[in-house]
């Protein structure tokens, strides 16, 4: 078997971040429209989490945001002259499409692409494609940017394939990584992949909010990848109707692991029966479901605890929560975590982290990471720009104080001077991950 571990990329929080209520179905999005948002606490808290998965000695990367506003799409939907003029305009005439186009949504990188680790694959390369994230506008602008990025990140092509995202429209809607989970014995050993999806292609969809993975999609992301043992659960209805926009949001997994609400999944039993099969002659799946007499689904949305990150530190023999400090603050999840630690469940520790500027828009710890499963091979052939160190935490750290704002709300959002701002940022940030200086559409144009 070959050795692998389990490498984290972030998504760095750009300076645009606000709270714009733009995703109908992500509870936490709603509530908080119109509040202002504090970018350069949300971007170092992002970085805190950084620091603390690298202090516990995973390999952790940060991925740039993706160049906010969108001034080519507001350009392609018709506005006009300078890019001052651009935004005057879309943020007059439109101001649901101008906040589209100012989002930081990229930060969740968990929704950046579906990874498929090489021990799974048919070419033995890492493969990705990048979600379309089609169902909410201003997550589609994204794929492009991130394609990019990821092949900045990623750029060897014998060890890596970075795939266009699938065709943009609702068949294949895809939200990538937040909807993929992947057990397994040891990180370099076979994995089943289970891609979790929402509704089908071909049926009516009827819930009050949207299913955002199609079947179709997943499918298509197993078969270009060349995934084996690829399982296709899919996420309950009632779960979406509750808040549970991904699967991410009641569901995680690492090594034989699922832990999971008793409501996640559409047919459980099928899960088990399914994931249990596919693992049948290399490991056996443990299934850690949480009841909802012990955590009622509404908690268990308002807590994250499922968007914990669960990880697998060396030199530890059970798994480690890295769980939202709301989780703390949850009675019913608190306690479920006491008891899991207590008992001898594969789930042996829990660390908190704060972040809330994410949590206010629907992102806990697990939405802010691209978790990429890396041999030493692959793992020495990534841009070492990109690597978390005490140094290049304290470089943008030192980089945000220069360049964020500590408030914006949505008359903020249309100032004329925040675009200078970004660019100056985005620009002196190339350089400090190595991007190249072309990366960014306004460093071409
Ligand atoms: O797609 N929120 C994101 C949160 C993504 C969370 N990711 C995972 N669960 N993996 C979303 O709904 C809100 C932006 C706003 O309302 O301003 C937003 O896009």
């Amino acid at each position: 078997m070959t050795v692998a571990v389990e490498a984290n990329a972030d998504g760095l929080v750009g300076p645009t971040h606000s709270f714009a209520g733009l995703s109908p179905g992500n509870l936490a999005s709603s509530a908080s429209k119109g509040l202002a948002s504090n970018p350069r606490a949300a971007v170092k808290e992002g970085l805190v989490k950084m620091k603390l998965l690298a202090d516990l000695g995973l390999p952790q990367f940060v991925l740039p945001p993706v160049a906010r506003p969108d001034l080519r799409f507001l350009r392609q939907i018709g506005f006009s002259g300078s890019d001052g003029e651009v935004l005057a305009r879309a943020w007059r005439e439109a101001p649901h499409i101008a906040a589209a186009a100012a989002s930081a949504s990229s930060m969740w990188a968990a929704n950046a692409a579906t990874v498929t680790p090489s021990a799974d694959t048919l070419d033995g390369r890492v493969h990705f494609t990048p979600a379309n994230l089609v169902t909410n506008l201003h997550r589609s602008l994204e794929h492009k940017g991130v394609e990019r990025a990821l092949q900045r990140l990623f750029p060897d092509e014998r060890h890596f394939a970075v795939h266009s995202a699938l065709p943009s429209q609702p068949h294949f809607a895809d939200e990538g990584a937040a909807n993929h989970v992947r057990l397994c014995a040891d990180h370099g050993a076979p994995g089943v992949n289970l891609l979790v999806y929402g509704r089908g292609a071909y049926e009516a969809w009827t819930g009050e909010y949207p299913a955002r993975q199609t079947l179709e999609a997943s499918q298509a992301i197993a078969r270009r990848h060349g995934a084996a043992r690829a399982v296709f659960p899919r996420q309950s209805r009632a779960a979406i109707a509750a808040g549970a926009f991904h699967n991410d949001v009641v569901c995680v997994g690492a090594k034989s692991c699922l832990f999971f609400h008793a409501r996640a999944f559409e047919d459980t039993d099928q899960m088990r029966r399914d994931v249990t099969q596919a693992a049948a002659p290399y490991f056996e799946p443990q299934f850690v479901e949480v009841a909802e007499a012990d955590l009622p689904f509404a908690d268990a949305v308002k807590s994250y605890l499922f968007n914990s990150m669960l990880i697998s530190p060396p030199g530890r023999d059970r798994l480690v929560l890295i769980a939202p400090v709301e989780v703390a603050e949850t009675p019913t999840a608190k306690r479920v975590v006491d008891k899991l630690i207590a008992s001898n469940s594969p789930i042996g520790d829990m660390i908190t982290v704060d972040v809330r500027q994410s949590m206010r828009n629907g992102g806990g710890p697990a939405c802010l990471r691209l978790r990429v499963v890396l041999t030493e091979a692959e793992l020495a052939a990534v841009n070492p720009a990109q690597r978390i160190t005490d140094a290049k935490i304290a470089e943008l750290s030192a980089w945000a104080d220069r360049h964020y704002r500590d408030q914006l709300g949505e008359t903020d959002l249309a100032d004329p001077s925040l675009l200078d701002e970004v660019r100056r940022a985005l620009d002196e940030l190339t350089g400090l991950l190595a991007l190249g200086s072309d990366f960014y559409p306004f460093q071409r144009a």
